[in-house]
């Protein structure tokens, strides 16, 4: 059987996904005309065509400006429902959803709207395709952890809507023990806690997201390439990784796919997982990852069966979910 058929065949779960970052242009623009939002770009042509990025930064400025034309409950429905469809195309069976709500309550949107809107979305999708999902709440790492400390005082009412929280946005000059306290207080809540680290940023970084803030994941985590002694601990400990090829690619990560480090960090026996990150910014959903990771680096069968089994291991759907899908 051809490769690319098996990947997008095989049954997944996809783990590291901003849902702000699934909003197409063509859903931007139609949200924009329901919602009388002006956009600086005169066209669903124009907005594509300045997806060209350098870095993190370069991307989260269009990014947070896409994302301003989501005003109502139901406008975020609509984006995690176009989302949740389309992964279970994919056969994406579990999904944890990152969401920013600091990008819309600091416009005014209320935290309520965020947050049913995302939750009804992934209940009908339960319901309607048999995809589960659940989502994490993460936290602007440039802004103050003050105001992540007012992020989850809001949120709280909805603890039962979200299964954790993350720390995502500009990396580098926000280390991960910027966030020390907060990250302990929803530790004692019982929250999930994962945090990307090593995506621009050192391996330090990624130490400090496991050893002060107890993260129980990294997202991205590829800088940890250049640290053996934590390579050995990521491997000891099965720390799971999620991995965004195509991101990595568009974000200058990585200059090319084919010198992408997912096969070594494998090899050394990491449990890492493939991702979509940002699929409407990044050119690809999840299977586009696989398969154009798989293209460029030679890896095959016996690769897709250990990401595939890695990403039901790193998710955190109870423990008899994961031995009812082995
Ligand atoms: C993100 Cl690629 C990436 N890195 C950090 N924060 C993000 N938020 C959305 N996409
Ligand atoms: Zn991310």
């Amino acid at each position: 059987a051809r490769l690319p058929a098996l990947l997008a065949a095989m049954p997944k779960a996809e783990l590291h996904i901003h849902i702000e970052g699934s909003l197409e242009p063509e859903l931007i623009f139609a949200l924009a005309q329901r919602n009388g939002v002006a956009l600086p770009y005169a066209s669903v042509a124009q907005l594509r065509s300045a997806y060209a990025f350098s870095n993190l930064q370069s991307f989260l400025d269009i990014y947070y400006a896409g994302a301003s034309v989501l005003l109502q409950e139901q406008d975020f429905y609509d984006m995690a429902r176009a989302y949740l469809a389309r992964a279970a195309s994919e056969n994406v069976v579990h999904a944890e959803i990152f969401f920013d709500p600091q990008t819309h309550t600091a416009r005014g949107v209320p935290m309520e709207a965020v947050i049913h809107g995302l939750h009804r979305a992934c209940v009908d999708a339960r319901a309607e395709w048999g995809i589960s999902a659940a989502l994490i709440l993460c936290f602007l790492r440039h802004l103050s952890e003050e105001d992540a400390f007012a992020t989850l005082q809001q949120a709280l009412p909805l603890r039962d809507k979200f299964i954790g929280v993350g720390l995502d946005s500009s990396e580098l000059g926000h280390p991960p023990e910027k966030f020390a306290r907060v990250f302990a207080r929803c530790r004692e809540l019982g929250l999930h806690l994962v945090a990307h680290a090593g995506e621009e940023g050192p391996p330090a970084y990624i130490w400090s997201a496991l050893d002060v803030l107890h993260a129980e994941r990294i997202d991205h985590g590829v800088q940890a390439q250049h640290d053996a002694a934590l390579l050995q601990r990521l491997a000891r400990e099965r720390i799971p990784l999620t991995v965004c090829p195509l991101s990595n690619l568009k974000l200058c990560v990585f200059a090319s796919l084919a010198q992408h480090n997912l096969p070594q960090l494998l090899a050394a026996g990491l449990c890492v997982t493939v991702n979509s990150d940002d699929p409407a910014y990044f050119g690809g959903y999840i299977n586009d990852n696989f398969t154009q990771l798989f293209a460029a680096t030679g890896l095959g069968a016996p690769h897709a069966y250990m990401l595939a089994r890695n990403s039901f291991e790193a998710s955190f759907v109870a423990a008899e979910t994961k031995r009812a899908w082995q």
